[in-house]
This record gives structure tokens, sequence and C-alpha cells, in this order.
């Protein structure tokens, strides 16, 4: 008898299949760890426009789910979007509670292509109940900025004045993802309290980034669940997202998600 590690991803679920509670199954599935869930939002797109319609769970159904995922055990946890402070703080809570080992705190923020405002208080909380008991947290640089309280970060130099902070709220590990800011090269940093590590590739140009953070710190969760550590986590979730997006997809013309078996294949020369 095979009996899998576990892994519980506390998101929304985005019902294209490409960002979320999806995503993060998808992807815990292709590192062979077991996936379970607890909804926070339910998630539809506008099918012209794109835009994201987004209806929270009651925080009640929320703290039910989680309990089964307790009931049942886990050996990781990732979060994805909370759709408010409070359901912020009480996720928090009952993650502290737990005791629960192995926790990765995906601060997201704002879906790509959707105009979902920044809330300041959601930021606030994020960093009073989430960054304190984050093993990992893996902002993108929009993420890190709003976290550290600077402005948009421009420099690998930004970047680890950014992560600096943010270990300070209390997050043991930062990754923060620059995909965007240098133009050319596409950049990943992880800072451990004391070291940093970067590994810098050349930019790959695609519009089909759907579900690509998701999709990466489902990876590190993934990984820590199995017992590796944060720093070979960060690795392997790099190996998968560049795979994933060489072999990403187009929906429509707006957008589309990554490709999340093109590690597996390479790996087993399917
Ligand atoms: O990519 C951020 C994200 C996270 N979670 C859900 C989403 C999105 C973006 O679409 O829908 C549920």
């Amino acid at each position: 008898m095979t009996t899998p590690k576990k892994a519980l991803t506390i998101a929304g679920i985005d019902c294209s299949g490409g960002a979320g509670v999806l995503a993060d199954i998808k992807t815990f599935q292709e590192r062979d760890v077991y996936g379970l869930c607890a909804n926070t939002v339910q998630v539809a797109m506008e099918p012209v426009t794109w835009g994201h319609l987004i209806h929270p769970l009651d925080i009640e159904v929320v703290r039910e789910q989680f309990r089964t995922a307790m009931a049942i055990g886990v050996d990781a946890v990732k979060t994805g979007m909370l759709p408010a402070a409070s359901s912020i703080r009480e996720v928090g809570r009952m993650l502290k509670e737990s005791g629960q080992k192995n926790i990765v705190i995906d601060p997201v923020m704002v879906c790509k292509g959707a105009n979902v405002p920044v809330f300041p208080e959601n930021t606030t909380a994020m960093i009073e109940a989430l960054m304190s008991i984050a093993t990992v947290t893996t902002p993108n640089t929009f993420e890190a900025s709003q976290l550290a309280g600077m402005d948009e970060l421009k420099s690998e130099e930004d970047m680890m004045e950014a992560a600096k902070r943010i270990h300070d709220y209390g997050a043991q590990n930062v990754i923060i993802k620059a995909a965007r800011i240098f133009g050319d090269k596409a950049v990943d940093m992880l800072y451990d309290g004391k070291d940093f590590t970067w590994i810098r590739e050349p930019r790959l140009e695609t519009k089909w980034t759907h579900g690509a953070g998701c999709s990466f710190s489902a990876c590190v969760t993934a990984e820590l669940a199995k017992g590796n550590s944060v720093a070979q986590a960060f690795q392997t979730a790099h190996l998968y997202l560049r795979a994933a997006l060489e072999e990403s997809f187009p929906f429509n013309e707006v957008t589309g998600p990554v490709y999340h078996h093109a590690l597996a294949k390479r790996l087993h020369g399917e």
C-alpha cells in the first residue's frame, strides 16, 4: 500500500481550472502529493471581458472544511485567495491553533487582468495574521512591495530589501518572483533570513501565464509535504513552473493557463 503525503490548499476555486484550488491540486498530483482543499471563494469569469466574478463563501464553511482536513491530517498547507481581512485573520488563527507545520502563504492580492482592488486592510491582515506563521511566503514583486510598504520594486536590491522586511514580520523564508520588472530576464529569489539564493534566466515571452503564481507556491508546498528542504522546494518549483510556462496554452486571445504535466512528461520521456 502506498500512503502518499498530503497537502491542503485554502484558496478559491477558479472554475476555468487555471488558477486557485484547481491549479494547486493539479500541481500536488503532478508532484505525487495527495491534495485536499478548503474553498474560500468561488470565481467565475465574464466570458467577454474575462473579468473575475468573485463569490466569497461564509467563513463558517471554510472552518468546516479546515476541520475535515485536520481530522484527516496533512503534511503541508498553503493559502491562496482569501476574500477579506476578516477571513485572512480567521485562517491565520485556525492555522496557528492547529500547530500545523509547513505553511506556505501565497499572498494573493490581484488576479491578472481583473479589476480586483487592493484593500489596504487585507495587506495589514496578511502581515499580522499570516506572515507571522509562514514557513515560506511567495509574493510576486507587486505583492512584495505592498507587504514591505515600498514603492514598486525595480532592482535586485529592492527585492532584497523587501524580503528582509517581510522576514522581519516573521516569515521564515521569503521567495520573491520577479517575472516582469526586468524586461529581458526573470528572477526568482529565496531569502532564508541569512542568505539569498538567486535563479536568473532569460524571460520567457508568453501571454499564457494564468495560474503561474498559484502553481509555483503549490509546488513549494508539495515538496515540503514530502520532507524536502525549502532550498530544494525552491529549485523544484522553479523547474516545474519553467516547464509549465514553456508549454502553456491559450483559452482565447486574452488568457491561457500553464500546462501542469510538462515537467513530468519530460522526465518520463512521454
Ligand atoms: O492568480 C491568482 C488567483 C488566485 N486564486 C483564484 C483566482 C486567481 C486569479 O484568477 O481566480 C481563485
